[in-house]
């Protein structure tokens, strides 16, 4: 009988292997990714791509078009597929534990990627990115021994609501000027972490206070160069009548400093297929891995940027 079962489940899974257009012996990884909408977005979902292409996997791709729901149902089509592995990047905290332990119930590993959530830490293998509290803090001190202790009045370009990047890049910024009283967020909205809304509320910022704005902090480079879009057309000269910071370290931003009108950026690595296929990997052979696997950032200004550093960028 036991053989009878067993030669049922492999036939199932050859059978579902196929119909995913993989080998028989091909392991099969899913991705699920927030979005699409940046540079940074669409540089780590090439990342990904590429390094499942360079590593023989099939990898089933779906796109969250930055909803979480879509994301926690590819998630569950995955488990359903029987994949040998899924790639999670979470566009937001919470929420994730019901999935998760689906997964685990179906012995799948969930290497997280990008962001962190708020879940037991044996429900993913772990969590590669950066430190984000880090960023926030580099950018701040940036602005201070660029600009001195104030008065400063910041106008700050949110990512997306809920997001562990969001979260994380306010409070590190804030934990440094709330060291200078003359430092200070005079207005702080969401753009979502796309150019078009980033441009939007900087819109309605500069209409509301334009000439009371002496810096922009932007969670994100793509919302940063849609303000200093806002900047120009409002009259001003973004990076010089308005200091302009942000992080990401995507090479447009890496044009607007040489331009001058973006003058200070922390990077934030999107490039994470080699490292989720290397944890994924050790998932395989049932090692252990630790439950974060911190991403360096480098920190660049305006008068760093040259023609040799731009063309040195890799996304
Ligand atoms: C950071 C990532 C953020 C980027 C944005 O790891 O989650 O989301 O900073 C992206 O550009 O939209």
């Amino acid at each position: 009988m036991k053989k009878v079962l067993i030669s049922t489940i492999t036939t199932l899974a050859f059978l579902c292997a196929v119909a995913i257009g993989a080998s028989a012996d091909q392991k099969i990884v899913g991705f699920s990714q927030v979005d699409n909408q940046n540079p940074w977005r669409l540089a780590e979902t090439e990342s990904i791509k590429s390094e499942a292409k360079a590593r023989g996997y099939k990898l089933k791709y779906s796109d969250g078009q930055a909803v979480q729901a879509n994301q926690i149902a590819a998630v569950r089509d995955f488990i359903a597929q029987g994949v040998d592995g899924i790639i999670l990047a979470p566009k937001t905290s919470t929420g994730w534990e019901p999935v998760l332990k689906e997964a685990q119930e179906a012995k799948i590993p969930v290497v997280l990627v990008d962001r962190d959530i708020e879940a037991p830490k044996d429900l993913v293998v772990t969590f590669i990115g950066s430190d984000f509290v880090l960023e926030g803090e580099m950018i701040a001190k940036m602005m201070i021994e660029d600009l001195g202790e104030g008065p400063l009045r910041v106008a700050e370009l949110q990512g997306q609501p809920g997001a562990d990047p969001t979260i994380d890049r306010k409070k590190g910024f804030e934990n440094i000027i709330n060291k200078y009283p003359k430092i200070e967020i005079t207005m702080s909205q969401t753009g979502e972490f796309n150019r078009t809304q980033g441009k939007q509320v900087m819109e309605a910022f500069l209409q509301a206070a334009g000439d009371e704005i002496d810096v922009v902090y932007a969670h994100n480079d793509d919302m940063a160069i849609g303000a200093i879009q806002a900047i120009k057309e409002y009259g001003k000269k973004p990076g010089k009548d308005i200091y302009v910071a942000s992080i990401d370290g995507v090479r447009d931003a890496f044009v607007a400093m040489m331009a001058g009108e973006l003058n200070s950026v922390v990077e934030c690595t999107p490039l994470m297929g080699p490292s989720a296929f290397d944890a994924m990997e050790a998932a395989w052979r049932g090692e252990e891995l630790p439950d974060w696997i911190v991403n360096k950032d480098d920190a660049f200004r305006s008068k760093d940027v040259d023609q040799t550093v731009l063309d040195s960028r890799k996304y």
